[in-house]
Protein backbone atom coordinates (compact mmCIF):
# COMPACT_ATOMS: atom_id res chain seq x y z
CA UNK A 1 0.00 0.00 0.00
CA UNK A 2 1.45 3.23 -1.12
CA UNK A 3 1.80 6.24 2.04
CA UNK A 4 -1.00 8.32 2.01
CA UNK A 5 0.07 12.14 0.80
CA UNK A 6 1.19 14.36 3.23
CA UNK A 7 -1.91 17.39 4.37
CA UNK A 8 -1.13 20.83 3.17
CA UNK A 9 -2.50 23.66 5.56
CA UNK A 10 -4.46 25.70 3.07
CA UNK A 11 -5.72 29.00 3.42
CA UNK A 12 -9.34 30.19 0.85
CA UNK A 13 -10.85 33.27 0.58
CA UNK A 14 -15.00 33.27 -0.25
CA UNK A 15 -16.68 36.25 -1.76
CA UNK A 16 -19.74 36.97 -3.12
CA UNK A 17 -22.66 39.79 -3.92
CA UNK A 18 -25.43 38.25 -5.29
CA UNK A 19 -28.24 36.02 -3.66
CA UNK A 20 -27.83 34.83 -0.50
CA UNK A 21 -24.61 34.61 0.00
CA UNK A 22 -24.38 33.51 3.54
CA UNK A 23 -26.12 30.36 2.68
CA UNK A 24 -23.91 29.70 -0.62
CA UNK A 25 -20.63 30.27 1.84
CA UNK A 26 -22.36 27.32 4.00
CA UNK A 27 -22.74 25.31 1.24
CA UNK A 28 -19.73 25.58 -0.61
CA UNK A 29 -18.35 25.47 3.05
CA UNK A 30 -20.12 21.88 3.16
CA UNK A 31 -19.36 20.43 -0.48
CA UNK A 32 -15.68 21.25 0.50
CA UNK A 33 -15.54 19.30 3.90
CA UNK A 34 -17.33 16.57 2.07
CA UNK A 35 -14.63 15.98 -0.27
CA UNK A 36 -12.59 13.30 0.85
CA UNK A 37 -9.38 14.98 0.20
CA UNK A 38 -10.43 18.10 2.21
CA UNK A 39 -11.03 19.56 5.71
CA UNK A 40 -12.33 22.52 6.52
CA UNK A 41 -10.58 23.54 9.91
CA UNK A 42 -11.68 26.58 10.25
CA UNK A 43 -13.71 29.84 9.15
CA UNK A 44 -13.77 33.54 9.54
CA UNK A 45 -16.68 35.50 10.84
CA UNK A 46 -18.23 37.19 7.54
CA UNK A 47 -17.57 40.86 6.79
CA UNK A 48 -19.83 43.31 4.56
CA UNK A 49 -17.09 44.76 2.45
CA UNK A 50 -17.68 47.60 -0.39
CA UNK A 51 -17.33 46.87 -3.56
CA UNK A 52 -14.06 47.08 -5.64
CA UNK A 53 -13.98 47.47 -9.27
CA UNK A 54 -15.96 49.67 -11.45
CA UNK A 55 -19.03 46.41 -12.46
CA UNK A 56 -18.49 44.89 -8.98
CA UNK A 57 -21.73 45.72 -8.11
CA UNK A 58 -23.38 45.65 -5.13
CA UNK A 59 -21.47 45.43 -1.41
CA UNK A 60 -19.72 42.45 -0.73
CA UNK A 61 -19.63 39.31 1.73
CA UNK A 62 -16.30 38.24 2.36
CA UNK A 63 -14.46 35.77 4.79
CA UNK A 64 -11.48 33.58 4.90
CA UNK A 65 -11.47 29.78 5.67
CA UNK A 66 -8.49 27.50 6.60
CA UNK A 67 -8.50 24.17 5.06
CA UNK A 68 -6.27 21.19 5.87
CA UNK A 69 -5.96 19.35 2.09
CA UNK A 70 -3.63 16.13 0.17
CA UNK A 71 -4.56 17.70 -2.89
CA UNK A 72 -2.27 18.98 -5.47
CA UNK A 73 -2.26 22.97 -5.91
CA UNK A 74 -4.20 22.09 -9.20
CA UNK A 75 -6.52 19.55 -8.18
CA UNK A 76 -7.52 21.71 -5.31
CA UNK A 77 -8.12 24.36 -8.20
CA UNK A 78 -10.33 22.23 -10.58
CA UNK A 79 -12.33 21.45 -6.66
CA UNK A 80 -12.73 25.77 -6.17
CA UNK A 81 -14.17 26.01 -9.42
CA UNK A 82 -16.43 23.30 -9.82
CA UNK A 83 -17.90 24.14 -6.34
CA UNK A 84 -18.34 27.80 -8.17
CA UNK A 85 -20.06 26.68 -11.11
CA UNK A 86 -22.06 24.04 -9.03
CA UNK A 87 -23.48 26.62 -6.87
CA UNK A 88 -24.12 29.49 -9.79
CA UNK A 89 -21.26 30.93 -10.83
CA UNK A 90 -21.58 32.47 -14.79
CA UNK A 91 -18.32 34.19 -15.69
CA UNK A 92 -19.94 36.92 -18.01
CA UNK A 93 -18.37 40.24 -16.87
CA UNK A 94 -14.37 40.15 -15.20
CA UNK A 95 -14.71 41.69 -11.90
CA UNK A 96 -18.80 41.22 -12.47
CA UNK A 97 -21.09 40.56 -9.63
CA UNK A 98 -21.06 37.03 -8.39
CA UNK A 99 -22.71 34.39 -6.13
CA UNK A 100 -19.72 32.58 -5.38
CA UNK A 101 -15.88 33.53 -6.03
CA UNK A 102 -13.08 31.08 -4.49
CA UNK A 103 -9.54 31.91 -4.43
CA UNK A 104 -6.71 29.88 -3.15
CA UNK A 105 -4.51 32.60 -0.99
CA UNK A 106 -1.55 30.19 0.39
CA UNK A 107 -1.20 26.60 0.09
CA UNK A 108 0.63 25.93 2.93
CA UNK A 109 4.47 28.12 2.15
CA UNK A 110 4.63 26.95 -1.80
CA UNK A 111 4.98 30.12 -4.23
CA UNK A 112 3.37 28.93 -7.62
CA UNK A 113 3.74 30.60 -10.77
CA UNK A 114 1.60 28.49 -12.93
CA UNK A 115 -0.68 30.03 -16.05
CA UNK A 116 -3.61 28.98 -14.15
CA UNK A 117 -2.46 29.59 -10.85
CA UNK A 118 -0.80 31.89 -8.80
CA UNK A 119 -0.07 31.48 -5.01
CA UNK A 120 0.14 33.27 -3.01
CA UNK A 121 -2.73 34.94 -4.19
CA UNK A 122 -1.05 38.21 -6.15
CA UNK A 123 -3.45 40.58 -4.68
CA UNK A 124 -4.08 38.81 -0.87
CA UNK A 125 -1.33 41.63 0.95
CA UNK A 126 -2.98 44.36 -0.03
CA UNK A 127 -6.90 44.07 0.14
CA UNK A 128 -8.69 44.92 3.11
CA UNK A 129 -11.53 42.46 1.95
CA UNK A 130 -9.09 39.55 2.45
CA UNK A 131 -6.59 40.64 4.96
CA UNK A 132 -9.78 41.66 7.48
CA UNK A 133 -11.84 38.70 7.80
CA UNK A 134 -8.51 36.26 7.70
CA UNK A 135 -6.63 38.37 10.69
CA UNK A 136 -9.16 36.84 12.68
CA UNK A 137 -8.03 33.22 12.16
CA UNK A 138 -4.75 34.32 10.68
CA UNK A 139 -2.95 37.46 11.47
CA UNK A 140 0.06 34.99 12.88
CA UNK A 141 0.36 32.92 9.44
CA UNK A 142 3.66 34.17 7.46
CA UNK A 143 3.22 35.63 3.87
CA UNK A 144 5.88 33.18 2.05
CA UNK A 145 6.72 35.97 -0.40
CA UNK A 146 6.52 39.16 1.71
CA UNK A 147 7.52 37.62 5.14
CA UNK A 148 5.61 39.48 6.84
CA UNK A 149 2.83 38.04 8.76
CA UNK A 150 -0.99 38.09 7.82
CA UNK A 151 -1.63 40.73 10.89
CA UNK A 152 1.46 43.02 9.83
CA UNK A 153 -0.02 43.28 6.68
CA UNK A 154 -2.94 44.34 7.19
CA UNK A 155 -2.03 46.82 9.82
CA UNK A 156 0.54 48.30 7.34
CA UNK A 157 -2.68 49.67 5.56
CA UNK A 158 -3.63 51.01 8.20
CA UNK A 159 -1.66 53.87 8.36
CA UNK A 160 -3.36 57.27 7.41
CA UNK A 161 -2.62 59.18 5.26
CA UNK A 162 -1.79 56.36 2.90
CA UNK A 163 1.98 56.71 0.82
CA UNK A 164 2.39 55.20 -2.86
CA UNK A 165 4.82 55.52 -5.00
CA UNK A 166 4.77 55.52 -8.76
CA UNK A 167 8.00 53.65 -9.96
CA UNK A 168 9.64 53.06 -13.35
CA UNK A 169 8.63 53.50 -16.74
CA UNK A 170 8.73 56.60 -18.63
CA UNK A 171 9.63 59.81 -16.76
CA UNK A 172 6.46 62.00 -18.44
CA UNK A 173 4.18 59.23 -18.69
CA UNK A 174 4.70 58.81 -14.90
CA UNK A 175 4.82 62.63 -13.96
CA UNK A 176 1.51 62.82 -16.24
CA UNK A 177 0.22 59.88 -13.92
CA UNK A 178 1.01 61.49 -10.77
CA UNK A 179 -0.64 64.32 -11.83
CA UNK A 180 -3.94 62.99 -12.29
CA UNK A 181 -3.63 60.86 -9.50
CA UNK A 182 -2.75 63.35 -7.19
CA UNK A 183 -6.05 65.13 -8.68
CA UNK A 184 -8.76 61.94 -8.30
CA UNK A 185 -7.43 60.73 -5.02
CA UNK A 186 -5.82 63.46 -2.87
CA UNK A 187 -6.47 61.82 0.12
CA UNK A 188 -3.35 59.86 -0.56
CA UNK A 189 -0.10 60.33 -0.55
CA UNK A 190 1.65 60.22 -4.07
CA UNK A 191 5.18 60.32 -4.70
CA UNK A 192 7.58 58.95 -7.22
CA UNK A 193 11.25 60.08 -5.28
CA UNK A 194 12.35 56.99 -4.40
CA UNK A 195 13.87 57.19 -0.56
CA UNK A 196 15.41 53.61 0.72
CA UNK A 197 15.45 54.36 4.30
CA UNK A 198 11.14 54.93 4.06
CA UNK A 199 8.93 52.52 2.60
CA UNK A 200 5.91 53.55 0.77
CA UNK A 201 2.71 51.06 1.76
CA UNK A 202 2.59 50.35 -2.19
CA UNK A 203 4.87 50.76 -4.42
CA UNK A 204 3.70 50.74 -8.10
CA UNK A 205 6.09 49.16 -10.70
CA UNK A 206 5.72 50.45 -14.30
CA UNK A 207 7.92 48.28 -15.56
CA UNK A 208 11.22 49.41 -16.96
CA UNK A 209 12.05 52.33 -19.04
CA UNK A 210 14.85 51.55 -21.89
CA UNK A 211 18.02 50.61 -21.02
CA UNK A 212 16.96 51.16 -17.18
CA UNK A 213 16.26 46.61 -16.46
CA UNK A 214 19.09 46.90 -13.92
CA UNK A 215 18.50 49.83 -11.95
CA UNK A 216 14.58 48.66 -11.92
CA UNK A 217 15.43 45.31 -10.44
CA UNK A 218 17.22 46.91 -7.60
CA UNK A 219 14.14 48.89 -6.98
CA UNK A 220 12.13 45.83 -7.17
CA UNK A 221 14.40 44.45 -4.34
CA UNK A 222 14.69 46.78 -1.81
CA UNK A 223 11.11 47.75 -2.04
CA UNK A 224 10.17 43.71 -2.11
CA UNK A 225 7.62 44.53 0.85
CA UNK A 226 5.39 47.29 -0.90
CA UNK A 227 6.01 45.80 -4.49
CA UNK A 228 3.18 45.59 -6.76
CA UNK A 229 3.87 45.69 -10.81
CA UNK A 230 1.20 46.83 -12.28
CA UNK A 231 1.57 45.10 -15.37
CA UNK A 232 -0.70 45.66 -18.86
CA UNK A 233 -4.08 46.43 -16.84
CA UNK A 234 -7.18 45.14 -18.43
CA UNK A 235 -8.78 49.08 -18.44
CA UNK A 236 -6.55 52.13 -18.08
CA UNK A 237 -3.63 52.39 -15.81
CA UNK A 238 -5.37 55.36 -13.48
CA UNK A 239 -8.57 53.06 -13.31
CA UNK A 240 -6.82 50.06 -12.25
CA UNK A 241 -4.70 51.96 -9.83
CA UNK A 242 -8.00 53.25 -8.56
CA UNK A 243 -8.84 49.80 -7.87
CA UNK A 244 -5.77 48.88 -5.75
CA UNK A 245 -6.22 52.01 -3.93
CA UNK A 246 -10.00 50.59 -3.22
CA UNK A 247 -9.05 47.59 -2.00
CA UNK A 248 -6.44 48.99 0.41
CA UNK A 249 -8.21 51.76 2.09
CA UNK A 250 -11.68 49.44 2.46
CA UNK A 251 -13.21 53.03 1.79
N1 LIG B 1 -6.13 32.04 -10.80
C1 LIG B 1 -4.80 32.31 -10.70
N2 LIG B 1 -4.40 32.25 -9.43
C2 LIG B 1 -5.50 31.97 -8.68
C3 LIG B 1 -5.70 31.77 -7.28
N3 LIG B 1 -4.69 31.91 -6.40
N4 LIG B 1 -6.95 31.47 -6.85
C4 LIG B 1 -6.86 32.03 -12.07
C5 LIG B 1 -7.98 31.37 -7.74
N5 LIG B 1 -7.85 31.50 -9.10
C6 LIG B 1 -6.61 31.82 -9.55
O1 LIG B 1 -10.42 33.86 -11.78
C7 LIG B 1 -9.75 33.98 -13.01
C8 LIG B 1 -8.65 32.95 -13.12
O2 LIG B 1 -7.65 33.21 -12.14
C9 LIG B 1 -9.06 31.51 -12.83
O3 LIG B 1 -9.50 30.86 -13.98
C10 LIG B 1 -7.79 30.86 -12.26
O4 LIG B 1 -7.21 29.94 -13.18
P1 LIG B 1 -11.98 33.89 -11.74
O5 LIG B 1 -12.40 33.57 -10.34
O6 LIG B 1 -12.51 33.08 -12.84
O7 LIG B 1 -12.30 35.41 -12.16
P2 LIG B 1 -12.49 36.68 -11.27
O8 LIG B 1 -12.68 36.30 -9.83
O9 LIG B 1 -13.55 37.54 -11.89
O10 LIG B 1 -11.14 37.42 -11.47
P3 LIG B 1 -10.09 37.64 -10.41
O11 LIG B 1 -8.97 38.40 -11.06
O12 LIG B 1 -9.77 36.37 -9.68
O13 LIG B 1 -10.84 38.62 -9.46
P4 LIG B 1 -10.68 38.59 -7.93
O14 LIG B 1 -9.28 38.92 -7.65
O15 LIG B 1 -11.25 37.37 -7.38
O16 LIG B 1 -11.56 39.84 -7.55
N6 LIG B 1 -14.82 43.54 -3.98
C11 LIG B 1 -15.07 43.11 -2.71
N7 LIG B 1 -15.43 43.98 -1.75
N8 LIG B 1 -14.97 41.77 -2.39
C12 LIG B 1 -14.60 40.83 -3.32
O17 LIG B 1 -14.53 39.63 -3.00
N9 LIG B 1 -13.87 40.41 -5.61
C13 LIG B 1 -13.54 40.83 -6.83
C14 LIG B 1 -12.96 39.86 -7.79
C15 LIG B 1 -13.68 42.23 -7.22
N10 LIG B 1 -14.15 43.10 -6.17
C16 LIG B 1 -14.43 42.65 -4.94
C17 LIG B 1 -14.29 41.26 -4.64
MG1 LIG C 1 -11.47 34.67 -8.38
Amino acid sequence: MSPSPTPHIVWIALGGNLGDVDATFANALSLLDRTPEIDVLQVSPVHRTSPVGAHAGDSFVNAVARLSSTLEPLELLDRLQSIETQLGRVRWVRWGPRTLDLDLLMFGEEVIDHPRLHVPHPACWYRRFVLDPWVEIGADVVHPVKRLTIGALRDRLLVRPMSITLVGGVRERRDELLRTLKLALPEIQWSSDVNPGCEPTISIGLGPAEGDAEAYETLRQTFAVSWLELGTPVTSEVDAIREIVHSATGE
